[in-house]
């Protein structure tokens, strides 16, 4: 479902209370909501090791893959940008097919083709999928005054650790390079100097909680 599918480009920040003042002065509060993500991957990780993040959000599902090809494999030594750019799918049986293709199980190897269910999770067994994360995030989001389409989002995850992100999220076709510009110049009106791509929330996550997993993404360059 093509509708359902939209490019999230997106800059991590870290921030204190003069960057806090620093957003509310130009900004707007535009609400402040809790959610409790779930994570899923096989045991050998075969999702996380191609960067597809599988998570269940208030009885939701959502698929974030990257917007490069799949199927290839994580490119060595890449350059990462300070922005990242993900393609967000929310429609399960669709999910279920691309988590299918990136994890190479065949319709034999499932007996039979499944239904995925948001009601029941016995398709997530089928895949071998178990939950690797699970935390609570309390998220205050901001627009500014000029800044079309720019979402501030300010994190704060319950084993400890905040992080703030600039966003767009930009239709299937639209223009991923204009959406990079708006937020480089968000960025230079919050006065942020990172010079680096910032440690999410499931880096920390990983690096504290799944040593063994971070291992691994971290010398497959996936984190
Ligand atoms: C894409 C990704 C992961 C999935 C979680 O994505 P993230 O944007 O960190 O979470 P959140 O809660 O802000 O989602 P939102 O509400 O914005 O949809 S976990 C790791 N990655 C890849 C990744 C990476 N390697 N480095 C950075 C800086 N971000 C993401």
């Amino acid at each position: 479902n093509f509708l359902q599918m939209s490019v999230e480009v997106e800059r991590k920040f870290l921030f204190d209370s003069d960057t806090l003042k620093a957003i509310e002065d130009i900004g707007d509060c535009v609400g402040q909501k809790q959610f409790h993500d779930k994570y899923f991957d096989t045991p050998d990780f075969k999702l996380t090791l191609r960067d597809v993040w599988l998570r269940r959000r208030k009885q939701s599902w959502e698929l974030k893959c990257p917007i490069d090809p799949v199927n290839g494999t994580v490119e060595p030594g890449r350059e990462k940008s300070l922005c990242t750019r993900y393609k967000e799918i929310t429609n399960l049986p669709e999910i279920y097919q691309r988590v299918k293709e990136v994890i190479k199980v065949t319709c034999e190897d499932c007996k039979a083709d499944i239904t995925p269910s948001d009601e029941d999770d016995s398709w997530l067994n089928t895949l071998k999928l178990c939950c690797f994360a699970e935390f609570t995030t309390t998220r205050r989001s901001f627009t500014l005054k000029g800044e079309d389409g720019v979402k501030i989002d300010l994190d704060q995850a319950d084993f400890g650790y905040h992080v703030g992100e600039i966003e767009v999220l930009v239709p299937e076709g639209g223009d991923i390079q204009s959406a990079q510009e708006k937020i480089r110049h968000t960025a230079q009106r919050l006065g942020l100097n990172e010079e680096r791509r910032v440690e999410g929330k499931m880096t920390v996550y990983l690096k504290r909680y799944r040593p063994e997993q971070y291992a691994i993404l971290l010398s497959a360059h996936v984190l």
